[in-house]
């Protein structure tokens, strides 16, 4: 019953659609209802309309005078109007509690239409007010707005408007002249496809939905990586959680001869099985250096806190991040130790494949194609995000010290011969690190030589200027609500960000 009343309403609303659809687009600002929620922690926007919105754009901005959002606006969500009665659940401001004074923020929705721009009323907010620890002063309060708003001046726009992803985890292309772009859904499958905006559909390369395990939201197939010298052997890495066990498996695939999409599923090589004792922190990132070696990233594995204290620990795989000599083949493994390995020879205990340690999980990670440096993205636990430049040798830290505090014990934990994070951020900026990749392309020259990244949890997107490595300065290029979950670079050098939300890829604008 309740389910035909929906039928109806979803019909009955397409008929009134028509009708205002015939007299094109024109709708005004009272169609549109605009709305900001406090709580104790956060500012919520959100916006509904109900207009035809063929073809248009919506982009909710916002700013601290009425002019600035009446000028420009600061956009903090830009989607495709697909639906014709639509809530855009837009931004979260925080943290509220640390309010000093009110300040007002102005808000509107924007449509970009192929017959013009059309706005909203502006309307506005007095965010709560909390004399509470930690005491933020009015003026600080307005920087921390304007850290917000004013550097928002990247938008992300809908790639590929023909293709959606079911929780797209990573992005990668071939250094190859075919101009491909490879996507990696969490349940298990590969799909390719042209860099072409204009693409209608995405092939799927490879199915390995019966043997991957991806119930829970840190296990599936979780990272992909081409071989250097892939245009001639078709070699693609994938690591993945086995169906039934729970085991994390590095594999290599080989590119079907007969086609150039897709992988041969019965060419799995298995290089590495690791027993993993809970459900969460895989890790799961997979990157060739220019040194031709595989790096791999392994979490703790899990639960909360480092209970098994796998950070530290020498031995096994976990929390630490590998390097594979994946053209040759040793004692009976599908690799081999690279000579140079930090602990190779070493009778220190540590496994020989181990490059770095102490990692709670490093979820994503890249080589700058330039710099060399390998920056990873160290998801963290209840307080810091941490990104940190991976060298050889060293030691990250957890579960001794969460970002750049200690954790085990909260105060005076041995920090010696712990390598701080290159950047730390706690929950006003979110809660999900999402790694991603020192920008060399084209499109945006103010951002070439940054680290451009984000969390998945807030849905920032931000840059971190390397140029001063020792000082690295951070900016917020978007907010969005689209839940991040990998970046990738295209074919053409450009950033693409995959949502988690929406399914969509976008480019960094
Ligand atoms: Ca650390």
């Amino acid at each position: 019953m309740k389910r035909e009343l929906k039928h109806w309403l979803k019909f009955g609303c397409t008929i009134l659609l028509l009708a205002l659809c015939d007299r094109g687009l024109a709708w005004s600002a009272d169609q549109i209802t605009l709305t900001a929620t406090k709580s104790r922690e956060r500012l919520d926007f959100a916006a509904s309309y109900n207009f035809d919105p063929v073809a248009c754009t919506a982009a909710l901005v916002a700013g601290l005078t009425q002019t600035a959002v009446q000028a420009r606006g600061i956009s903090l969500l830009t989607l495709p109007m697909t639906s014709a009665s639509y809530s855009v659940s837009a931004l979260s401001v925080q943290p509220i509690a640390t309010l000093a004074a009110p300040t007002r923020v102005f808000f509107a929705i924007r449509a970009d239409c192929p017959q013009g721009e059309i706005r909203s009323n502006v309307e506005a907010v007095t965010p709560a007010v909390s004399r509470r620890s930690p005491y933020v002063t009015r003026n600080q309060w307005i920087a921390h707005l304007k850290d917000r708003f004013s550097l928002n001046r990247n938008a992300l726009s809908d790639r590929f408007p023909a293709l959606t992803f079911t929780g797209a985890v990573d992005i990668k292309s071939p250094a190859d002249s075919s101009n491909r772009i490879f996507v990696v859904e969490k349940a298990g499958k590969v799909k390719v496809f042209l860099n072409d905006p204009a693409v209608a559909s995405a092939e799927t390369g490879l199915d390995l939905t019966s043997q991957v395990l991806s119930s829970g939201i840190e296990r599936g197939l979780l990272g992909l990586a081409f071989h250097p010298n892939f245009a001639a052997n078709g070699y693609i890495y994938l690591y993945y959680t086995r169906n039934p066990d729970g085991a994390s498996i590095l594999s290599r695939f080989t590119l079907n001869p007969s086609s150039s999409n897709t992988v041969d599923s019965t060419s799995e090589l298995v290089l590495l099985a690791v027993s993993q004792p809970k459900l969460e922190h895989k890790g799961g990132a997979l990157v060739f250096g220019s040194d031709g070696y595989l790096y791999v990233s392994l979490g703790d594995g899990g639960g909360q806190g480092d209970p098994a204290r796998n950070g530290q620990k020498k031995n096994g795989y976990l929390a630490k991040i590998l390097r594979l000599d994946v053209d040759h083949s040793e004692n009976g493994m599908n690799y081999a130790i690279p000579s140079d390995n930090p602990f190779a020879n070493a009778s220190s205990g540590f496994i020989p494949e181990t490059f770095a340690y102490g990692f709670r999980n490093p979820w994503r990670m890249s080589f700058d194609t330039e710099s060399g440096r390998l920056i990873a993205g160290d998801v963290g636990q209840f307080k810091h995000e941490e990104i940190d430049l991976v060298q050889a040798g060293k030691n990250y830290g957890w579960s001794i010290m969460e970002g750049d505090a200690c954790y085990r014990p909260v105060h005076d934990c041995k920090r010696r011969g712990l390598q701080p994070p290159l950047r730390d951020y706690e929950r006003d900026l979110g809660s999900a690190i999402i790694g991603g990749y020192v920008y060399r392309g084209a499109l945006l020259p103010a951002l070439v030589g940054q680290y451009i990244y984000g969390d998945f949890s807030s849905g920032y997107v931000f840059a971190l200027n390397l140029n001063n490595i020792r000082q690295p300065t951070n900016s917020i290029l978007v907010a969005s609500a689209l839940f991040p979950a990998a970046f990738g670079v295209d074919p053409a050098g450009e950033i693409l960000v995959a949502s988690y939300q929406t399914g969509k890829l976008y480019r960094l604008e």
